[in-house]
């Protein structure tokens, strides 16, 4: 177990779903976590209840979209525990669901601000930080979309694209200078995203059978694993819990024996 104690993680999109179940399993870990997402009830909730366990865990309104809110986002994260060791750019959304000329500008432009934009903020506004202190890590929420092409997902397919594109570019800037910047493609995962993936019903994910979905949980020791050394090796990569390898190497059960 990665011993997080005295490290400061700022996770976006912490209200539900993977950055709820990753504040959880940090906290549990000695983690200071500084919950963020729009919904400032439900992370002010998770953040007392993880404190309640005896956890550290502070909650702070962030919209990803917005650049003074994810700089915000950062300043309290360091004037509150004066040191930012890890940021998970999780927050991400892939609604409305629509073909290409079926889609809505204004909308599609949306997910670009969350998604690819957000994701550019934190790295912008968190990096700066970590160059001073000479170490830090960028966890950036993948998907198996970033290398493939699914109907009705022009947005998200490329939009994650762009955050691999990120993540390859954050590294080979700040690599050789103690920056580990790492993808995750988690796979299916049991959240309200695949709920309203499933209502689109628009392509072969959406037809999926719940139980081919991942507990959030899994995802959650997936970031514990690549905030620690021994996952240097997918440095500048997209690392995939949708891989025996990927599984073996956080300790889950694997792809092929389920
Ligand atoms: O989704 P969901 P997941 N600013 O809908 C927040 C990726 N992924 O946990 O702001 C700030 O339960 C929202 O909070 P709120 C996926 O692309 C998933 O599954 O209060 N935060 C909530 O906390 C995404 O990058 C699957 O509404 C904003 C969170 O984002 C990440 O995993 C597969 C925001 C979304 O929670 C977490 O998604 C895959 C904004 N503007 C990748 N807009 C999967 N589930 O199968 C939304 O490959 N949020």
């Amino acid at each position: 177990m990665t011993n997080l104690s005295d490290n400061t993680v700022v996770i976006t999109g912490a209200s539900r779903g993977i950055g709820e179940a990753a504040a959880r399993q940090l906290a549990g870990l000695g983690a200071t976590v500084v919950l963020s997402a729009r919904s400032s009830a439900r992370i002010e909730k998770i953040a007392e209840d993880i404190r309640t366990q005896g956890g550290h865990a502070l909650a702070r309104r962030c919209d990803v979209s917005q650049e003074q809110d994810v700089a915000g986002l950062m300043r309290f994260a360091i004037d509150s525990t004066s040191r930012i060791d890890a940021l998970i750019n999780n927050a991400g959304i892939i609604e409305p669901i629509a073909r290409l000329i079926e889609s809505d500008p204004d909308e599609w432009s949306r997910v670009v601000d969350v998604n690819f934009k957000g994701v550019y903020y934190g790295l912008r506004h968190a990096i700066p930080h970590m160059l001073e202190r000479g170490r830090g890590t960028v966890v950036n929420i993948s998907s198996g979309a970033a290398t493939s092409a699914l109907e009705g997902w022009s947005h998200y397919c490329s939009t994650k694209a762009a955050v691999l594109s990120l993540t390859r570019c954050a590294h080979r800037e700040y690599g050789d200078q103690g920056i580990r910047v790492i993808g995750l493609s988690p796979g299916t995962v049991a959240t309200q995203m695949q709920s309203q993936i499933k209502r689109s019903g628009i392509n072969p994910v959406s037809r999926l059978d719940s139980s081919a979905h991942i507990p959030p949980e899994w995802v959650a020791r997936a970031i514990e694993f690549l905030l620690d050394k021994s996952s240097d090796a997918f440095l500048g990569t997209d690392f995939s819990l949708k891989t025996d390898e990927g599984r073996k190497a956080v300790g889950l059960p694997l792809v092929t024996t389920g």
